[in-house]
């Protein structure tokens, strides 16, 4: 097989790539004797691109270089996981009664599940931040096909905040390069990158998948030079193909920040320029996004000081008035004639005095969803060695 090959060739060359980028952990707390934090893979791309296929075909070459990883499968709907998933969503939400319990179709199904999960993903960082023997080096994550479920939903975004805030995180955008020699597909994949990249803020990396099949090399010219780019729209004039051309001038930068690689998750081509595309993205994942993440803590941080100061301004100032209007009152008891103008100025100019009731809102248990992640659901990663790739 030609994975075996690669696998051969790989470890030196592997740790040939880890030597040359150091990964974050080995950069920081590994050197004063800290254990090296696991770097999470978010394997997002298009339906049908080939993630669950490139899942397994990692998780083979992992496990023959005795660095098993850690897979958590997030897709509820997919019928057959080829790969041996630690924790597996459809252990703890049955996709098919979500949607009959929620009356809702398959996506609103795959979506409510996904949020369903979420709220117990504290759960599953638990476990990854397990201190284990030998210690973990990579966590995959596989996401569902319905491309926005993931990357536009509130699941998404909790379950990416969770990861980057604990650990070196990158995502892994999978591309059907067949799909691909179409010009526009092209664009329409590259524009979905964008997205992507803007809305997770994290190191991406370009996986042209299926290179078996059609080599990745045009998409790299593509994105190196735009005139090769509008060469291939050659003499289209629709409009689609005209706003393409314009994109392409704007993709320009966004193109040359990006690591991309071709593999072929049939064959295991690639294998060993994937896990050095990763090891870079962790490294640039301190440098850059963690400075930003801290900035950005520390901006809601400002924010909600901020916001509370004024409440707590507005509610001395209420407290105020309350207490002059009072004393006002207490005053005109004291000689009757002055209550009734006290009162009447006091109502006059700030209305009824306020009421220091405080109402709870939301504390209604009703709607909360009871799904705990069973044992069944966590399979250490002790049993991955029964799955040993072939
Ligand atoms: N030739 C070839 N076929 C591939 C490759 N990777 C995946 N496939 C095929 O592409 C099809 C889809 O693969 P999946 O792994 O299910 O794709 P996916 O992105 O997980 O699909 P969804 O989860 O449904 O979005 C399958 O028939 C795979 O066998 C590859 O590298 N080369
Ligand atoms: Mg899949």
């Amino acid at each position: 097989m030609a994975d075996s090959k690669a696998e051969q060739a790989g470890p030196s060359n592997q740790q040939k790539g880890q030597q040359d980028v150091p990964t974050p952990g080995q950069q920081g707390d590994g050197a004063a004797g800290g254990e090296a934090k696991p770097t999470v893979i978010l394997v997002i791309g298009m339906a049908g691109s080939g993630k669950t296929t490139l899942i397994q075909r990692l998780h083979s070459h992992l496990h023959t270089q005795r660095r098993p990883p850690y897979i958590i499968n997030m897709d509820p709907a997919v019928t057959h996981v080829p790969y041996n998933a630690n924790i597996d969503i459809r252990d703890t939400v049955i996709y098919k009664q979500v949607m009959k319990q929620y009356n809702l179709g398959p996506n609103g199904g795959i979506l409510t599940s996904c949020n369903l999960f979420a709220t117990r993903f504290d759960q599953v960082m638990h476990l990854l931040e397990k201190k284990r023997d030998p210690p973990l080096q990579h966590v995959i994550l596989d996401t569902p096909g319905q491309i926005e479920i993931f990357t536009w939903s509130a699941s998404g975004q909790i379950v990416t905040e969770l990861l980057a805030s604990s650990f070196p995180t990158v995502v892994a955008y999978v591309v059907d390069t067949p799909r691909c020699v179409n010009p526009q597909t092209f664009m329409s994949n590259m524009l979905q990158a964008c997205s992507i990249l803007y809305k997770a803020k994290l190191p991406l990396l370009l996986v042209f998948n299926k290179c078996d099949v059609t080599r990745h090399e045009f998409a790299l010219e593509w994105m190196a030079d735009f005139e090769a780019y509008h060469a291939a729209l050659d003499r289209d004039t629709t409009y689609a193909a005209t706003l393409s051309r314009s994109l392409s001038l704007v993709l320009d930068e966004f193109y040359q920040n990006l690591q991309s690689v071709g593999v072929s998750a049939v064959t295991g081509e690639g294998m060993d320029d994937f896990f050095q595309a990763v090891a870079k993205g962790a490294s640039e994942y301190e440098q850059f996004y963690v400075p930003e993440m801290e900035a950005r803590r520390k901006e809601k941080v400002d924010l909600e000081a901020r916001r509370r100061k004024r409440e707590m301004d507005k509610l001395s100032k209420d407290m105020q008035a309350t207490s002059i209007s009072q004393g006002g009152a207490s005053r005109a008891a004291a000689s009757p004639g002055a209550a009734a103008s006290a009162a009447s100025t006091s109502r006059g100019s700030q209305g009824p005095a306020p009421q220091t009731q405080v109402m709870v809102q939301g504390e209604d248990d009703e709607g909360e969803c009871d799904y705990e992640l069973s044992d069944e659901s966590v399979e250490e990663s002790e049993n991955d060695e029964d799955h040993e790739a072939k």
